[in-house]
């Protein structure tokens, strides 16, 4: 039968046939770790006894946690190194770049699978590789080498005709999708281009992409990998790393859509989603207060590269603050040869580090009630740091073309468009890349690093309260903050948990604590965004028992079940009728047939759930770890 690439991939790293909506075990051959979930993926490793890493190659990053305002991120850094030294993972020093940015360019295989813990592993996807974001547990489980369980996703198929316009870019094309289906139309299946507009699309160009079709909750996005990603492969210095993989000439996709490169106009997602998205030409004339360009979305040596073309000569306005974050020392060793570095640093560009920095809130909060521009992937409320920002989504063209006139502006206004030369062989320099020895190495643990709780099995019956009743799209950014005061907690989880749903009501941690526990109940798409397991865990540790949702995302719903909440589907009726206060019984004895009673006022509650029957197994045990720990015994 003829396959498509995604079809084609999994096909070979799972047992059997490829049968949509069917649970299957997915062999994975990479993995990636960075260090705001990397201290707890690795704690986890640790916890399961392995010796060294199962898989082709394990990689690990530092580039999220930079701030070293104190001891704790430093320590972090210190502990994910040793364990890459010790468990044979690679390691990627901080200052060497972006997760994603750098394993697109070093690491990313076409026809391999990856599994990150990061969301935006997606990015891979830009390379022919099947790069799946994941919580830090499943990681950890497959860097030991069990399989990921994976509910086979149906494919919608993205046709690319034509060829961009100058000003318009791979940012816009993701925008357009964006646009087209929104922050929960990709929720379960995966995005596959193809078409005759790809050839006019570069590797990293694809990575953007494939990187921000997180965004529509796909549980990844493809390209082939064809002539465009063996040039890449050369440029790289990796040829050999390189394979063709194309989908059948009759391949059929379950859905399509479809997107003509030569009409799309510059696009731009408002505050305070990546769904909500609109033409520039639309919002043009807005003051703004601050542009930052960089993030693992756009961050690539072409973005840079016509940001600073595009800012020569010119100035930024005395009220605007300009940001510059290289995705990757070979991006910035690039800038630096070209001498574009120094347009930007004329045009009065703050240079921050090859890092996340302002797309997780790692300083560069935007002033009060400031307009943000950012080239980054969310603009969720509050992620930039300051609640009242107003954060906008763009490309690297508009972003250049508003830092220059110090308001929304379509880049089109800005005339002739300049020359960009690529070189033709990327600087390569993996000095910054320390690769495992058999030396032996102690684990280094500074103060920071917490041993993980223990946490006791599932009872039979939940009784408890309704602590918090939530809207649509709660994205685990609400759940549990990123940024510069929390990320430091992230191997520390009695400290972290004090900060779950801080911006929904501050010190919810006491009442949840004071309660003994409860149960969450909220509506569509619970848990959209970042993939932190942290949002569960945290949860966890103050005893949440239950989350009662109209519907999950993908990576959240797994990281609840990994740490043993679970993460039932209430009936949308019934969701309007449960109120916070309410005491609910659970039986949990029989999953087909689960009684909840509303003890407050005596009413039934209709729950089902979509768990397989190995969820409810590991379920019960009380979560992943446990089950796969006993499962070694
Ligand atoms: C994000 O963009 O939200 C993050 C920070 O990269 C997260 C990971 C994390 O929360 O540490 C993600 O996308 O998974
Ligand atoms: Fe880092 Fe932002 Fe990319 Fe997340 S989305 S990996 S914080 S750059």
């Amino acid at each position: 039968m003829s396959k498509t690439v995604a079809e084609k991939i999994l096909s070979k790293y799972i047992e059997g046939d490829y049968v949509k909506g069917a649970e299957a075990e997915l062999l994975i051959t990479h993995t990636l770790i960075q260090d705001s979930t990397g201290t707890m993926a690795d704690l986890q490793f640790e916890a399961m006894g392995v010796p060294k890493v199962k898989t082709e190659l394990s990689v690990s990053f530092a580039d999220h946690n930079m701030l070293q305002g104190d001891y704790k991120n430093m320590d972090d850094h210190k502990y994910l190194q040793s364990v890459a030294a010790k468990h044979g993972l690679v390691f990627s020093r901080p200052g060497n770049g972006i997760c994603h940015q750098v394993f697109l360019e070093r690491f990313s295989k076409p026809g391999k699978t990856m599994l990150g813990s990061d969301s935006h592993s997606t990015s891979a996807g830009g390379a022919g590789m099947i790069a799946i974001g994941a919580g830090g547990l499943d990681v950890a489980a497959a860097m030991a080498g069990e399989k990921y369980m994976l509910i086979l996703p149906e494919i919608i198929g993205v046709k690319l005709t034509g060829k961009l316009q100058t000003y318009v870019s791979a940012k816009d094309v993701i925008l357009e999708v964006l646009r087209q289906i929104g922050v929960k139309g990709a929720v379960g299946k995966i995005l596959e281009y193809h078409g005759p507009g790809i050839k006019n699309l570069s590797v990293p160009e694809r990575g953007t992409i494939t990187n921000m079709g997180t965004e529509t909750g796909a549980t990844t996005s493809i390209f082939p990998s064809d002539e465009e990603t063996r040039k890449f492969f050369a440029q790289q210095d990796r040829e050999g790393d390189w394979i063709e993989v194309k989908a059948d000439p009759d391949a059929m996709y379950d859905e399509l859509l479809s997107i003509n490169l030569d009409e799309l106009e510059p696009l731009i997602a408002l505050p305070h989603s990546p769904g909500n998205v609109k033409k520039v030409s639309e919002v043009e004339g807005i003051k703004v207060d601050q542009v930052c360009v960089g993030s693992c979305t756009n961050s690539s040596l072409k973005d840079l590269k016509t940001v600073s073309q595009i800012m020569k000569g010119t100035h930024v306005p005395d009220q605007l603050s300009l940001t510059i974050s290289p995705g990757s020392r070979q991006v910035l060793l690039h800038l630096i040869e070209s001498s574009e570095l120094a347009y930007l640093v004329s045009s009065g560009a703050r240079i921050l580090e090859c890092a996340c920095g302002p797309c997780i809130g790692m300083g560069q909060a935007p002033n009060t009630d400031a307009v943000s521009l950012r080239t980054f992937n969310r603009n969720f409320l509050a992620r930039s740091g300051t609640r009242s920002a107003q954060v906008y989504l763009v490309s690297p063209e508009t972003a250049a073309a508003s830092a220059i006139s110090g308001v929304i502006t379509d880049p089109r206004t800005l005339g002739e468009f300049p020359v960009i030369e690529m070189p033709e062989k990327f600087i390569i320099d993996n000095s910054m890349i320390i690769v495992p020895t058999d030396e032996p190495v102690e684990v280094v643990r500074g103060p920071n690093i917490k041993p993980l709780p223990d946490f006791n099995p599932l009872p039979a019956t939940i009784e408890d309260e309704v602590l918090l009743k939530l809207g649509n799209d709660i994205t685990t950014d609400y759940i549990l903050a990123g940024g510069a005061r929390i990320l430091p907690l992230r191997s520390n989880v009695p400290e972290i948990s004090k900060y779950v749903f801080e911006d929904h009501e501050l010190d919810f941690w006491k009442r949840a604590q004071a309660k003994g526990g409860g149960i969450i109940v909220a509506g569509e798409n619970y848990g959209q965004g970042s993939s932190r397991e942290h949002a569960a865990l945290a949860p966890k540790y103050l005893g949440i028992s239950a989350v009662l949702a109209l519907s999950y995302a993908r990576i959240h719903q797994a990281n609840l079940l990994n740490f043993g909440i679970a993460p039932l589907i209430i009936d949308a009726g019934d969701y309007e009728k449960v109120n916070e206060g309410d005491n609910l019984e659970i039986d949990l004895t029989d999953f087909n047939n689960l009684k909840v009673v509303n003890k407050t006022d005596g009413t039934s509650l209709r729950i089902t759930h979509t768990l397989t029957d190995l969820d409810i197994i590991i379920l019960k045990e009380g979560g992943r770890l446990p089950y796969i720990n006993a499962k070694r015994k």
